[in-house]
């Protein structure tokens, strides 16, 4: 069963001139995700300079059942569930009383969901289209009734979010999920820059056209027009802010149509498309405190690039 509850184009479009209002221009990273964003991202998680995803997918296949164990029963709700391929593992050896999958990509999440179902035949799915950043409470559905919340937040997506944001979004699960709940999160650790600044421009070009296509969606979904070759694709290492930014840097002096208005870039201005924000184990546990999570568990691989870590209320 799939509920959608895609933002409107309207909010779109108000969320949009918020972003290119700012200084540097930012625009909310769920944007990236449309069908064909979705389908990019798919193809970046796959190149050999992006560890991120096969590393993490490693650790949820190889220690399973410890992690099902230090869980327990529940529901379990995924955050940005894309393909919902990596769950698979924790889902076998958890044997939930049911799945919710919240993506922002409909297109997606309706296949994910149906493959799903295929390889757990007996548990009951809900998917549900939506920015899962501002879902303040799950619909009313009588497979979570009774259960306890389990949430799972793997592929360091609250590396997209701000420091400030991400509190909110760690506060926002709080009470989505309910008190007494757990939260499983995948955390991307920081490393050398020069592995970093290779994994967000990968030699075959799939980051440039997840990038790039941000701008064919924006001209099809709010009336743009950006034209493709104004703008060159960067991804860097911010030091200073423990972050990777990937910007879309115009080449001239120029302006853009866009959501009614125009916007002006000067030579060499970037539109930041997304950061990316690297915490090791202290930093990750202190900024979850402040939103009222406490760390009873760690994963890693043995290299140290990837953690998961176990949260509860
Ligand atoms: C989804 N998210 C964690 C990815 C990341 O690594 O920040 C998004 C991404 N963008 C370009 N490459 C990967």
């Amino acid at each position: 069963m799939l509920i959608d509850l895609h933002p409107e184009p309207a909010d779109m479009a108000r969320l949009v001139i918020e972003g290119m209002g700012r200084q540097p221009k930012q625009l909310p990273a769920w944007l990236l995700y449309d069908a064909e964003g979705s389908r990019l991202f798919e193809a970046i998680c796959e190149q050999p300079e992006y560890g991120l995803t096969r590393t993490e997918t490693a650790l949820l296949d190889t220690r399973a059942a410890e992690l099902a164990a230090a869980l327990g029963p529940g529901v379990v709700v995924e955050f940005g569930a894309g393909s919902a391929r990596k769950v698979s593992p924790l889902l076998s050896a958890l044997d939930p009383a049911a799945y919710v999958a919240l993506d922002i990509s409909a297109d997606h999440l309706a296949p994910a969901c149906r493959a799903l179902q295929q390889r757990h035949p007996d548990l009951p799915v809900l998917g549900i289209c939506c920015d899962y950043s501002l879902l303040e409470q799950l619909p009313d559905h009588p497979a979570l009734e009774g259960h306890g919340r389990l949430g799972f937040y793997p592929g360091s997506s609250i590396g997209n979010f701000d420091p400030a944001g991400a509190r909110a979004l760690l506060r926002q699960f709080r009470q989505l999920l309910g008190p007494g709940s757990r939260l499983l999160i995948g955390i991307d650790q920081p490393k050398a820059v020069q592995r970093l600044e290779e994994a967000y421009n990968d030699r075959a070009g799939w980051s440039e056209a997840f990038a790039r296509n941000l701008l064919t969606r924006l001209n099809r979904d709010l009336d743009g027009d950006f034209q493709a070759s104004d703008f060159a694709y960067r991804a860097w290492w911010e030091a200073d802010h423990g972050r990777i930014a990937m910007a879309l840097v115009s080449q001239r002096e120029l302006e853009v149509r866009l959501a009614g208005r125009c916007w002006p870039f000067a030579a060499g201005e970037p539109l930041i498309t997304e950061y990316s924000y690297k915490y090791g184990p202290e930093a990750f546990l202190d900024l979850a405190a402040t939103a009222g999570w406490r760390g009873v568990g760690h994963w890693s691989d043995p290299a140290g690039d990837f953690a998961l870590h176990l949260l509860v209320q």
